[in-house]
């Protein structure tokens, strides 16, 4: 059979992990997942052909299910390369959430107007732009600016996913963008080099210097060098993440945002528990407000700003 429909899991695919712990942590009242994703079902919504991996199917209920369990109010749907650029089960998931979901597309240049648009009423408010080897071939960079400046118009903004050594190359695009930038788990910290290294701090930099830049404070799991796994009812798993993460928060408070990241494509060693993830929030911030503002103000404000005073740019 042709690989590119068979839709075979990737060697060493791990699954998400089925019947994750009630968190103890009590999330506060409309506390939003800020990333995830949702995958197929490959035979309604087959895998892209250009894909670096065939991950297990994550519905939309599924998705749905987890939000709930939790104590999730909403979803922000994140495209994930899987998919390419179809961004149908993204936007599915997004139309079937009652208004609960919203998305970050993958478009290329040859998106029309009436695409943008239609992504638009479906409930999306950002593209995502990889710079991940591994996960995406290279796409020009004024490809990306001409992208950048037809989504501002609908007043989207641009999350980025790129790892820290590629940062200093990064800067001057990333400064070039014209909307709030948004970058996935802290632009991927090598967490052997301490809180205080030279790659966070040009990090920390960059977001001192561009006040449009926001961080999700995510992915632990993925950045953890030492553990313990959010595994086996452990409740503060990846130790050695949470000062970085807790760094960003304390210094931004309004520009950070926080999700799971399920169903976690693409780990080698262990699959976390979600509930256990949970844990993790109040160690990263450790009072109500800066809980509230992680969880519900900041990803409100970003993507439902209709149902906030004032909206970002
Ligand atoms: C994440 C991380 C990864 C994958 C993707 O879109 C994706 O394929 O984002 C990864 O492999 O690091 O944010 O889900």
């Amino acid at each position: 059979m042709n690989p590119d429909t068979s839709f075979a899991k990737s060697p060493g695919w791990l699954d998400w992990y089925a019947g994750p712990t009630k968190p103890q942590f009590i999330l506060p009242a409309g506390a939003v997942d800020a990333h995830c994703h949702v995958f197929g079902p490959a035979e309604r919504f087959p895998y892209a052909p250009e894909r670096k991996y065939t991950p297990s199917d994550a519905s939309r209920e599924q998705l749905f299910a987890l939000r709930d369990h939790l104590g999730f109010s909403r979803n922000v749907i994140v495209q994930a390369t899987c998919h390419g650029a179809d961004n149908r089960a993204m936007v599915d998931a997004c139309l079937a959430s009652q208004g609960r979901a919203r998305g970050v597309a993958t478009v290329r240049r040859t998106v029309s107007d009436e695409e943008l648009q239609a992504l638009h009423d479906a409930g999306v408010r950002g593209v995502r732009f990889n710079f991940v080897k591994r996960l995406v071939d290279f796409t020009p960079k004024d490809e990306l600016l001409e992208i950048a400046g037809r989504i501002a118009r609908l007043g989207w903004h641009v999350v980025v996913y790129f790892e820290a050594q590629d940062l200093p190359e990064l800067w001057d695009f990333f400064s070039a963008l014209p909307t709030t930038v948004v970058v996935d788990h802290m632009g991927r910290p090598d967490v052997s080099q301490g809180v205080d290294g030279a790659e966070f701090g040009l990090f920390l930099d960059f977001m001192r210097k561009h006040d449009n830049v926001w961080s999700k404070v995510t992915c632990p799991e993925r950045l953890s060098v030492s553990g313990p796994k959010a595994l086996d009812g452990e409740r503060m798993p990846y130790r050695d993440v949470i000062p970085f993460a807790r760094r960003v928060v304390e210094e931004f408070p309004d520009r950070v945002l926080w999700g799971t990241d399920w169903p976690h494509p693409n780990l080698k060693d262990h699959m976390p528990d979600d509930g256990l993830l949970v844990e993790i929030i109040p160690h990263i911030a450790p009072t109500p407000e800066l809980q509230r503002k992680l969880l519900v103000d900041n990803p409100m404000r970003l993507y439902w700003p209709e149902e906030t005073d004032h909206g970002t740019r």
